[in-house]
């Protein structure tokens, strides 16, 4: 699969002008309170929630209304924070998002390490996106973000990258979830995709919801959502991006390879061994009432990346 090369854009060249000096501001903002002197503890944690503007795509959004904001930001499942969908919100706050800088490296031309501060100067958009963990529940959501394959051309990947790894932040000092010890995955988090599935325009780096930046629990300042997959494909808090020539282990996969497959796509018609996907629970509903879409209800647009594959073997 050919590599799309998008020549790098300075972003004030494609972000509309207003939004760019905003957000400059924004940044400049933050520099200034990186200048303060820190408190120790809770005040150098503070989460940072600022506006974050964005043009609207109206290409992407679903037949039902976005799910609240107050339920999308307190039922979450980030496991260094506890495997409780309560725990996130509650302990993520501890999780320092600056300062913030994302190694990109491996089979690249030329790799580099950006900063949360390069990131937001991308032209940022919202789309409003499916989102279904492989639980069985889904949420409908305004991401704000840009196009991964944009960040990819920044890098240049070589013609011998084929999958792309993504590694969440390790810092137990920050996380009580790996501090607890569970022994449910490994960590660092690391998830990955095949390079056409991440050079795949769906795929957003994601920046903010709900016109802010991210809250912590969501996966601050940083994070993938890939909406035609199980949303542990979709990496929180990321702290490098690797261009591979071979199929990287993910952390659901290495737990339990039979349930957890590399492809992970939501399939109505393949159950997970312990449950069925046929069906899901749309929330804040209790009951799973609404029919499950083959790839997530994005099939128009991914489901040629998987032509001639069995999707069963490759779950
Ligand atoms: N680092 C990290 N990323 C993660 C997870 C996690 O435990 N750790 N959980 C995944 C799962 S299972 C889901 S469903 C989504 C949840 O995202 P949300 O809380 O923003 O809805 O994050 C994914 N990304
Ligand atoms: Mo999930």
């Amino acid at each position: 699969m050919p590599v799309t090369r998008i020549p790098p854009v300075p972003p004030s060249e494609i972000t509309p002008r207003q939004v760019w000096l905003d957000r400059r501001k924004l940044i400049a903002g933050m520099a200034g309170a990186a200048a303060l002197p820190l408190l120790p503890g809770a005040a150098a944690a503070k989460p940072v929630i600022e506006p974050l503007e964005a043009q609207k795509n109206p290409g992407f959004v679903p037949s039902d209304p976005a799910t609240e904001k107050r339920l999308a930001t307190t039922y979450n499942n980030f496991y260094e924070f506890g495997t409780g969908k309560g725990d996130p919100v509650r302990n993520a706050g501890e999780l320092k998002v600056r300062p913030w800088t994302v190694e990109i490296v491996g089979e690249v031309a030329k790799p580099r390490t950006v900063g949360i501060e390069d990131l937001l100067k991308f032209a940022l958009e919202e789309r409003i996106y499916r989102f279904r963990c492989v639980e069985a529940w889904s949420m409908v959501i305004p991401w704000v973000g840009f196009e991964f394959n944009k960040l990819a051309a920044l890098v240049e990947p070589t013609g011998r990258a084929k999958f792309v790894r993504f590694t969440t932040a390790l810092r137990p000092e920050e996380m009580s979830g790996i501090r607890a010890n569970l022994p449910v995955l490994d960590w660092p988090y690391v998830e990955g995709l095949r390079i056409d599935e991440a050079m795949h325009p769906l795929t957003l780096v994601t920046l903010g919801m709900y016109g802010e930046t991210l809250p912590n629990q969501n996966g601050a300042p940083v994070r993938l959502v890939v909406p035609w997959k199980y949303g542990y494909k979709s990496a929180k808090s990321i702290v490098r991006i690797e261009f591979l020539e071979k199929q990287p282990v993910s952390s659901w996969t290495k737990a339990a390879m039979h349930e957890y497959g590399f492809y992970s796509n939501v399939n109505p018609n393949v159950d997970h061994p312990r449950w069925s996907q046929k069906r899901e629970r749309l929330l804040p509903a209790l009951f799973a009432s609404r029919e499950t879409e083959m790839f997530n209800g994005y099939a128009d647009q991914v489901a040629s990346l998987y032509a001639g594959m069995d999707l069963r073997a490759n779950h």
